[in-house]
């Protein structure tokens, strides 16, 4: 896999504002935030987008969706939350790291678009 900006604020090559952080994982916040709270959430193993996940990653992938859940909460918006991976330049992913977008404190509304 390419380097990428996110390996990048892994490294701390480059400023990000970093609201969570374990042995996994860090999430830090969107530079262009499409809700009042829109928080990145990344592994720290660079894998390019969920299609290159394998069944090695099942217990990190999981571990990402309950860090998600603490972020949300710890942000304020543990009620309403929306959590969106888009996978390939087709769903508008631009940087291939996989990332969860925790996003909240506005109405969300469905479908997505
Ligand atoms: P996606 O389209 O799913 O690949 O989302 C990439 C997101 O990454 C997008 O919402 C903007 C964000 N982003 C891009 N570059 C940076 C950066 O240098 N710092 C931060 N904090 N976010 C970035």
């Amino acid at each position: 896999m390419s380097d990428t900006i996110f390996a990048k604020i892994i490294r701390r090559e480059i400023p990000a504002d970093i609201v969570y952080e374990d042995e996994q994982c860090l999430a830090f916040k969107d530079v262009s935030p499409q809700a009042p709270v829109h928080i990145l959430l990344i592994p720290l193993k660079p894998i390019a987008k969920l299609a290159d996940a394998t069944s090695e990653d099942q217990a990190l992938l999981g571990h990402l969706m309950l860090v998600a859940r603490k972020i949300a909460a710890d942000q304020g918006i543990g009620d309403a939350f929306r959590l969106v991976v888009n996978n390939g330049e087709g769903a508008s992913q631009t940087v291939f790291h996989l990332h969860i977008h925790i996003l909240g404190g506005r109405s969300l509304s469905w479908p997505p678009g």
